[in-house]
């Protein structure tokens, strides 16, 4: 990684809102403890935003759009900072992975991942707005018509905990390659990355006003920014509740949004399927950032044949997964807070009342903070297909076995929830690969491998409760402009 090695995050850094350019405290003064959900102590500070500063850093990035050079500068320009922040975020590597894990609570290994995914949304962008163009459209007798992809403008983004660093860079990528300027709300529980990113881009360039983050919690910061009518589109990655509302406070404006929110990912698992290549992909896909991913492979149909092998299997991984510490590097780390612990402790609690079959828990290590919010990782067998644990989003190590018989049951059971995000199909038939990616209800179908939250390069969102509108990839610049068509009258 980077040239610097800061492994290490400084203690009772007092972090700042970017707001045109400047590190600014939110107007209150009041300020929200940052927690290490390794060891549950504050070590840091993030201002706790209210209206009025979420109204400084909207009509900063207005004038930023309207009147500022941003506005003016071309594509390819707009490119190059992208470019500049790739670089950038290179440098500062092995600090912005020692923050995002101290702050999130993901092992060590999983903050570098984050960030190579982060320089890698950076690099894909900054290569990506130039190449995007309207058409010409035959049209009447005497007349030119065209069409060109335009800026929504001001861009609202409200970020959730589990991946900071990438979901922003999806976002501020997208928006800012397409020329929109930017307000971005991260988590109250995860935002030092925001700050340090939005500083990197001062650094890289961007005009002041382009890239402005607002630290703060939901109810207040997030709630005056995805209501405010200086906002053109909203974009937003978390819970489906949250989502709604704000859709429904986007709505008063009349702004387009784009909703990526929850998921319950299925993965099925046939009994022709290359079970030794499968396992550790269904293990790792629920696995991965302790389950706090949206795209969690958190149900897993098995066809009966293979079922006692595949759950038996499962089960001897399950037993030997321990939870610890982020700096301990083990299989996964706390959960983000002690609401979230919870959450997933009341799920585990519910389908053992309801009978469902413990097939294996794993551990806590007992070198883990007693004051940290850790969950033992827990697979369920045979799960009623209606339980709480097999519709619900549980955000957390929790993983549900279902048996089924034949392709149509497979595919019965796969879309048999109300969210439609991603899934996974393991066959050698090659027919069945095509039938059953093509009638699963989700954003995005792996076949033979599970693609958890990577592949910056590829379309992704949902179906139904999954949200709508799609990041990643080339369709992030279409949802993040609008075309508008000019039309010439020769006559
Ligand atoms: O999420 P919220 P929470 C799911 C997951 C988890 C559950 C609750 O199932 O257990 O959500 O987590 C901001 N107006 N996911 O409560 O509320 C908030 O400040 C505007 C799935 O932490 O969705 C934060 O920045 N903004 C998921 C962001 O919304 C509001 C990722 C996410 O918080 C707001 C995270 C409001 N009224 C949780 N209320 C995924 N899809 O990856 C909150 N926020």
């Amino acid at each position: 990684m980077g040239a610097h090695s800061a492994t290490t995050v400084a203690e009772g850094i007092a972090f700042m809102n970017i707001i045109d350019g400047k590190r600014v405290d939110a107007v209150s003064g009041e300020r929200i403890d940052v927690v290490c959900p390794s060891d549950g102590k504050p070590f840091a500070t993030i201002p706790a935003s209210g209206e009025t500063d979420v109204d400084r850093a909207v009509a900063a990035a207005r004038r930023a759009f309207d009147q500022g050079p941003w506005s003016r500068m071309p594509a390819v320009e707009r490119g190059r900072l992208l470019t500049r922040l790739f670089h950038l975020v290179e440098q500062n590597g092995d600090e912005l992975a020692a923050m995002e894990s101290r702050d999130t609570g993901k092992p060590v290994r999983q903050g570098k991942a984050d960030v190579t995914a982060t320089m890698r949304y950076y690099e894909f962008y900054g290569g990506a707005g130039d190449k995007i163009h309207g058409d010409t459209i035959p049209f009447l007798d005497g007349y030119t018509a065209l069409t060109l992809r335009e800026p929504h403008g001001v861009v609202a983004g409200i970020i959730p905990w589990n991946y900071p660093l990438q979901i922003m860079a999806r976002v501020a990528g997208a928006a800012l390659a397409m020329g929109n300027t930017l307000v971005i709300k991260p988590a109250e529980d995860a935002s030092m990355t925001a700050i340090r990113i939005a500083e990197l881009a001062l650094e890289a360039g961007f005009p002041e006003g382009v890239f402005n983050v607002v630290t703060g919690y939901g109810h207040t910061a997030g709630a005056a920014l995805s209501g405010h009518p200086g906002v053109d589109y909203v974009t937003f990655t978390g819970s489906t509740l949250t989502g709604t509302r704000i859709q429904q406070a986007a709505a008063v404006n009349n702004r387009g949004v784009t909703m990526e929110l929850g998921g319950k990912s299925p993965q099925i698992v046939f009994a022709d399927a290359n079970l030794e290549a499968a396992l550790p992909v269904l293990v790792n896909a629920i696995i991965q950032n302790g389950g706090q991913t949206c795209s969690a492979g958190s149900r897993i149909l098995i066809e009966k044949p293979v079922y006692e092998q595949v759950a038996a299997a499962l089960a001897a991984r399950f037993a030997a997964l321990v939870a610890g510490p982020h700096e301990a590097d083990l299989d996964l780390g706390p959960m983000i807070n002690a609401r979230q612990r919870d959450r997933v402790a009341g799920f585990i609690a519910a389908a053992e009342e309801a009978g469902v079959p413990v097939l294996a828990r794993g551990t806590v290590s007992p070198d883990a903070p007693a004051g940290g919010y850790y969950t033992a990782p827990a697979l369920f067998g045979t799960v009623d297909p209606h339980a709480a644990v097999a519709q619900e989003e549980v955000f957390g190590p929790v993983l549900s076995l279902f048996a089924f018989d034949g392709e149509e049951e497979a595919i019965r059971l796969a879309n048999s929830t109300e969210y439609g995000l991603v899934a996974g199909v393991w066959t050698a038939d090659g027919g069945r690969q095509h039938r059953v990616a093509k009638r699963v209800r989700a954003g995005q179908v792996f076949v033979n491998g599970y693609g958890a939250g990577g592949g910056i390069e590829l379309p992704f969102g949902g179906f139904k409760k999954s949200g709508h509108g799609r990041e990643k990839g080339f369709e992030a610049l279409y949802d993040m402009s609008a075309t508008k068509t000019i039309v010439f009258n020769h006559g």
